[in-house]
């Protein structure tokens, strides 16, 4: 081989794989106290059932989120409240940010049937891919009177048993 297809061919792989790495996806692992721990892409995001929750930031924009219910996500994790929810209530959920902003949630609040209220994982805004200071994830609570818990930039939910 040439020095110049060579240098070609390290030059296409180094694009490749930056570092020996692939290149990043963007993914929301759930992590600790679970069966399964679960690394998903905006792909697997899309194939469970959507909900959209419309939200007003700051600047008085209004944004439609589209995301899919944290309860559903625990529950393909092995993270569940069942009928007689016990142990289940002192189960904590900390969504965690990119630039560190952690927002803690009690699997009660998370459960609709229990608090009547969806808290979803968004992973599109007006049907878009969020952008940079919002995505890859962002944790929208719908009916809160302040948007503190809607964490942005969210790549991790860590489930924590208190009971063990
Ligand atoms: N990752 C991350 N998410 C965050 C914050 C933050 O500092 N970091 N601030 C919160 C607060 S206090 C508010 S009011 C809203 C602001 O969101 P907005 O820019 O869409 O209005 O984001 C919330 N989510
Ligand atoms: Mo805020």
């Amino acid at each position: 081989m040439s020095r110049a297809a060579f240098g070609l061919l390290l030059c296409i792989c180094s694009t490749a794989f930056a570092g020996g790495r692939p290149q990043a996806v963007d993914t929301l692992s759930v992590t600790g106290d679970v069966d399964t721990p679960l690394h998903l892409t905006r792909d697997d995001l899309a194939k469970y059932d959507s909900v959209k929750i419309s939200l007003t930031g700051k600047d008085g924009t209004s944004t439609t989120y589209t995301g899919v219910s944290v309860a559903d996500i625990l529950k393909k994790a092995g993270v569940v409240a069942s009928e007689h929810p016990g142990k289940a209530m002192a189960v904590s959920v900390t969504a965690v940010g990119t630039d560190g902003y952690e927002v803690v949630f009690g699997l009660g609040e998370l459960t609709p049937a229990i608090s009547g209220r969806t808290i979803i994982l968004a992973y599109l805004g007006d049907g878009k891919p969020l952008g940079a200071n919002v995505g890859p994830f962002r944790i929208v609570v719908d009916g809160d009177k302040m948007q503190a818990r809607c964490a942005r930039m969210v790549t991790e939910l860590q489930v924590t048993k208190l009971r063990k």
